[in-house]
């Protein structure tokens, strides 16, 4: 029998040639009995343990470590299970994939799908969110003229973020308009609603005309343009990585500030996970003037990469089209269009990332080979 020993705040159990070490705390709040069977939630109140809490005795039996607690609780652990943590395998998250660059080219490879498709097979669902995940973009077609239709397509993936901007929003030419949006002027490359605190994950823009001379879309991987930056220029992606920059959003009734890094890094793998970036919502930055003289170099470098025909997509939202981006990592735009040349109607809304996420999670454990594929 594998001997287990007992130490001062946890024990050691061998696995193989090694010792694997786990503290009582972690042992006894993670005790199989600890969680309910229904709602998987953690039904066990650690806070009302002893401040000594350890094992009065503990050993191997057969592929389980059993421990027995001072007060009389005895517990079972898998020790495969215990091994994945020693190891920090556990918890692979399936949600957290490489992210795959893409370039100017994108559009004839970029991903489809039909609205009526995503309805009748919840499984493709699946695909979308991969896409999403991996490309942080994705069109979908064949949409109907509604707002409804815009509603239900965010519900296969989450529930709709409310922004300043409402539940949802309207691209239109506006009489006194509150962003420039809502005027025909070209809108240079940005990301949405840097002024909020937490500017929304995932851009949902659903064209319902675009009859109009000029008017067509801009979109830029800002993670690929990111990465190439940190290659050519690493002393430009620390200070944009590391400075918090100032947004504000104004309208009639609203002074929404917030400041926000313009390169994000994604805790989980060191990649870039997106940007914040709008020269339309950028307020006077506040750093002392002697550090203007770093910043406006590495932010201007950035902001030109981004315009780069080698990265830049250029493209024509035609009415039926949602265009889906990560509004973090996917910076967009447009051109400006004529005046009175017809209709440009575009609905937009959001949701988080962590509602992509949660989904893409719960579907690859539905359908592990994938959705189109079944
Ligand atoms: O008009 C467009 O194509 C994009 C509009 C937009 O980027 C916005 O409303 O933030
Ligand atoms: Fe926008």
């Amino acid at each position: 029998m594998a001997l287990v020993s007992l130490m001062q705040n946890g024990l050691l159990v061998p696995f193989g040639s090694e010792l694997a070490y786990f503290n009582y705390f972690w042992l006894r709040d993670n005790c199989p009995s600890s969680w309910d069977t229904v709602t998987q939630e953690r039904i066990f109140d650690i806070l009302a343990e002893a401040d000594d809490l350890n094992a009065a005795a503990a050993e191997v039996r057969g592929n389980y470590l059993w421990i027995a607690w001072r007060n009389g609780h005895e517990s079972q652990y898998d020790l495969c299970w215990l091994e994945q943590w020693h190891k920090e395998e556990s918890r692979i998250d399936v949600a957290i994939r490489n992210r795959r660059p893409w370039y100017s080219n994108h559009y004839e490879s970029m991903a489809r799908f039909d609205f009526n498709a995503l309805l009748d097979r919840p499984a493709e669902v699946l695909d979308w969110a991969e896409a999403l995940l991996d490309d942080g973009i994705a069109l979908v077609s064949g949409m109907p003229n509604t707002d409804e239709a815009l509603q239900l397509l965010c519900e296969f993936l989450g529930i709709v973020r409310p922004t300043y901007s409402g539940n949802a929003f309207d691209v239109r030419m506006k009489i006194d308009p509150v962003n420039l949006a809502y005027t025909n002027k070209a809108l240079e490359l940005h990301t949405d609603e840097a002024a909020e605190e937490f500017p929304p994950g995932i851009q949902f823009l659903h064209c319902r005309a675009n009859e109009v001379a000029g008017g067509n879309s801009l979109f830029v991987d800002a993670m690929a343009v990111a990465n190439e930056l940190k290659k050519a220029y690493p002393e430009y992606f620390k200070i944009l990585s590391e400075y918090k920059v100032p947004f504000r959003y104004t309208t009639h009734s609203q002074d929404v500030r917030a400041k926000q890094h313009i390169i994000e890094i994604d805790e989980n793998n060191g990649e870039v996970s997106g940007i914040n970036f709008s020269q339309h919502l950028a307020d006077i930055f506040d750093f002392p003037q002697h550090e203007m003289d770093v910043f406006y170099p590495a932010f201007r470098k950035f902001g030109k990469m981004m315009q780069d025909p080698r990265f830049l997509m250029t493209f024509r939202l035609n009415a039926g089209e949602c265009i889906v981006f990560d509004n973090h990592r996917v910076a967009h735009g447009r051109t400006s269009f004529e005046e009175g040349s017809g209709l440009r109607h575009l609905r937009g809304c959001y949701i988080d990332r962590g509602d992509l996420r949660s989904t893409y999670r719960v579907l690859k454990a539905r359908y592990p080979n994938g959705g189109r594929n079944i």
